[in-house]
């Protein structure tokens, strides 16, 4: 924390008093005797952004962070004055400044109760090496409070008691409490007395959180430059908290194609053709689905991004149309590092129109990776990132890639201190100048933006694909990610578990492991479980390093594959659930993993749970995490919860074993839920849908439900060719009603759904739709097991007794 040696050292400066107040629109400017001024700005009655300068001039106002679609205007905004404080009430908030030294305490207008108090608050050190300051943030802990978010932390899920850095970094093999890691997501939720607050603290240089760690009532953040800029988001509920993170910072720009949601299958690496032909071969053999292969860094000419190793790929425009004719879709990996070569086209281009970092001195800034000596595109320079975007047309539009896969965008740097660029590296960060200090942690963020935009570009009129591993908070906007390089243990499967809860509530939703892990070798035991984790996780591939053997579903023998392939099977059935998840994920941001303490945090057992998770809204999932296991204890949340297997009903609120023998895994569904499955297709597309089968598992009270369904790729449903279904389920001792209220011009291509009732407590006697009685025969009611088929037109169907 503390930069300046000893000989330099200053010591915190603070704020002194408040001198004057202005009001200019939505923002209220406090400026105090020693020249330090507070910006606060009312983004939402909820949001509060908090901005200090400590010279009496801000920097130029940027943020690669915020999205311009953010909401702003607020309903209600007064202030006021009391001889201590100046006191600025929203329809949802007020907040206290302190006149006497700036301090900040934030309470919940209903009850006036206490949210957020600054301990020191806002103090500062003058940064000697660098010019500027080492801002900070101290606030009292409310008593009983606990913390969740901070992106890919590989920690429990509650992180009350620990310090936290954020600085992207490579980190092959890392493990439980590896600090930092890939991503930066300067991001957290806070709970206390039944309230949940967030703060997001948007400041890309080295960042740390302390939560009651360093002092035990203290939880504080600061920064080694930049400026103390967070914004404060209130709840009370902590999935508001979230959704307006995530409205902040952006939701992704396009609904992925469903395909994305299938099955990928990825190694380090399938080379030569004749191996990924044989691989993709074998899926279809199997009748194991598979949506998408990847070619990683072995398929270039020496590692040079944007070209083909001709000898392993003679042709790799029919290989990967052969691969498409086949249901697979070929995603290739692309580094940031572009190799030293005076031959090489894009060296040449990146060179002669500048576009390649450079030292604070003027050398360019030279590191070893795969390639040898590289250079590298300064992705935060407009012009590099447009022409960037324009490197991916032979490959996307001519030879018919259909994603990218962006790696080692820390950017990671062999053989050096610090595994990255050294901080005196030059960046045009969108026309603000700075080093490297500033733009690192957005650096793999601005290379995945600049990919994007070329896949969506060249992938037009279909919906680009993109997979990064560096991110810092925004980059959901852009792309899908994985957790990077884990191990093959069963450690790493409960990390994954905890790594892609976070990545959800912090905004990031399109997240997954390397399934089996990258590292090592797992047995199939533990395979077989990972891929019954993986299928509930929004981005689901297999993916290793091949140096440690086979990975793939049929590697581990026919009992393991069976077990795989009943659980890949499990996700394309419910690929029209989690269509639906994602759906209310990139409209409203709520994210598609929930964890307990997220879906219920009124209850506090949830508070420090971490293995159980809400798949979408109605599923409770719970990975089986460790070996030799006939089941487990799970925590339910409050509620009913039917077996996915038996159809047992569980009553949620305590803590019950399962079992769960490795052909299984816990998973329950909320009684009421209307659950939307396709059959299964050896690839998304492979079949014409001619029947929506829901499983509707039934209910004494209401419960509400949607399908949401599209082309599945195309732009077609921004324009209103959409269909979405609001089902409303009530149900009595004697009776089910369900109605039905159909929006959107998009004609699914099935007539009926096929409806299968779970738990009906009363044999059917009478039927009817729309108010009209309809015979058994009409609905192929099977009373055995209460399935029946209707015309997906019904407005309200009435089950009695
Ligand atoms: O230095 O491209 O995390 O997924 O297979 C290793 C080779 C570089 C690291 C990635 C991993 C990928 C591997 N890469």
């Amino acid at each position: 924390m503390i930069l300046n040696t000893e000989l330099e050292y200053k010591g915190n400066m603070f704020p002194a008093k408040i001198v004057s107040y202005q009001k200019h629109i939505d923002t209220l400017v406090f400026t105090t005797e020693n020249n330090v001024i507070l910006h606060v700005t009312v983004q939402r009655d909820s949001v509060l952004r908090f901005r200090y300068t400590t010279t009496g001039i801000f920097e130029n106002d940027f943020s690669y962070a915020i999205s311009r679609h953010a909401s702003r205007g607020y309903n209600f905004l007064e202030v006021s004055e009391d001889d201590d404080h100046y006191i600025i009430t929203t329809s949802k908030l007020i907040c206290h400044v302190s006149k006497l030294d700036l301090r900040v305490a934030i309470y919940d207008v209903k009850d006036n109760s206490l949210i957020c108090e600054d301990e020191l608050g806002f103090h500062w050190e003058e940064s000697y090496e660098f010019g500027g300051d080492v801002v900070k943030m101290s606030k009292t802990a409310q008593p009983g409070e606990s913390y969740y978010g901070l992106g890919d932390k590989p920690v429990d899920n509650n992180l009350k008691g620990k310090r936290f850095e954020n600085w992207v970094t490579d980190s092959y093999a890392y493990g439980r409490d590896t600090d930092p890691i890939y991503k930066t997501i300067p991001f957290y939720t806070a709970l206390h007395n039944k309230k949940s607050y967030g703060i997001f603290f948007d400041n890309t240089f080295r960042t740390f959180f302390d939560f009651c760690h360093e002092r035990r009532n203290i939880t504080s953040f600061w920064a080694h430059g930049g400026e103390m800029n967070y914004y404060f988001i209130y709840g009370p509920e902590m999935s508001d908290v979230v959704v307006n993170y995530t409205d902040l910072t952006g939701k992704p720009h396009e609904m992925p194609a469903l395909w994305t949601l299938g099955y990928h299958q990825c190694k380090w690496s399938y080379y030569p053709e004749s191996n990924v032909k044989a691989i993709a071969a074998k899926f279809r053999e199997l009748q194991i689905p598979c949506d998408a292969i990847y070619l990683d860094i072995d398929y270039m000419d020496g590692f040079r991004c944007f070209t083909w190793n001709k000898e392993h790929f003679p042709d790799p425009k029919r290989m990967v149309k052969e691969l498409a004719d086949d249901g697979f879709k070929t995603i290739v990996i692309i580094d940031p590092g572009i190799k030293i070569d005076m031959e090489y086209s894009v060296f040449k281009e990146g060179l002669d129109n500048d576009y390649f970092c450079k030292r604070a001195d003027g050398p360019y800034m030279k590191g070893k990776v795969w390639p040898g000596e590289c250079y590298f595109p300064d992705f935060t320079n407009p012009k590099v990132r447009e022409w960037w975007s324009n490197l991916f047309k032979e490959l996307v539009e001519d030879i018919g890639v259909k994603g990218v896969w962006n790696d080692m965008n820390e950017p990671a740097v062999m053989d050096v201190p610090g595994k990255t660029f050294p901080n005196d590296v030059r960046h045009d960060y969108d026309g603000n100048r700075c080093s490297h200090r500033k733009a690192h942690n957005v650096y793999g963020m601005q290379m995945a933006r600049a990919t994007y935009q070329g896949l969506k570009k060249f992938s037009y009129p279909k919906r680009p694909f993109v997979i990064t591993r560096a991110a810092y908070s925004g980059t959901q906007r852009y792309t899908s990610s994985w957790t990077g390089d884990n191990v093959a243990t069963w450690d790493h499967l409960n990390i994954a578990n905890l790594q892609a809860q976070r990545m959800c509530m912090s905004g990031f939703s399109f997240i997954g492991s390397d399934i089996g892990g990258f590292a090592e070798q797992p047995n199939g035991e533990l395979y077989a479980r990972w891929i019954q984790l993986g299928i509930f996780h929004p981005f689901c591939r297999t993916h290793s390093s091949g140096d440690h053997g086979e990975q793939e579903p049929w590697t581990f023998g026919t009992s393991v594959t069976d077990v795989v392939r009943k659980f890949i099977e499990l996700r394309y059935q419910l690929l029209p659930y989690l269509y639906t998840a994602f759906w209310r994920y990139v409209e409203e941001g709520i994210p598609i993993l929930k964890s307990l303490v997220l879906y219920d945090q009124a209850d506090p057992h949830t508070h420090y749970r971490n293995d159980e998770f809400i798949f979408g809204e109605k599923m409770l999932v719970c990975p089986i995490t460790g070996p030799n296991q006939q089941g487990r204890r799970m925590y339910f949340p409050q509620g009913d919860w039917f077996n996915l297997w038996t159809d047992e009903i569980v009553t949620g609120g305590q803590e019950l074993w399962v079992d769960a023998d490795l052909d299984s895994m816990p998973i329950f569904i909320k009684s009421g839920a209307m659950i939307p499955k396709y059959p299964i297709q050896q690839y998304v597309g492979e079949k014409e849908i001619d029947e929506l089968l829901i499983d509707v598992y039934f209910k004494n009270g209401k419960e509400s439900s949607q399908v949401y369904e599209d082309a599945t790729d195309g732009y077609d449903y921004k324009k209103g060719r959409y269909s979405l279904r609001n089902f409303k389920l009530q149900g009595k001792e004697n009776e089910l009603i369900i109605q039905q209220h159909k929006s959107g011009k998009f004609m699914t291509t099935y007539k009926t759904f096929k409806l299968n009732i779970h738990g009906l407590p009363f044999k059917i006697k009478t039927i009817q739709i729309d108010n009209v009685e309809t015979s058994f025969n009409d609905l192929n009611l099977n009373g055995d097991d209460n399935t029946l088929i209707i015309d997906k037109e019904f407005t309200e169907l009435h089950i009695m007794a």
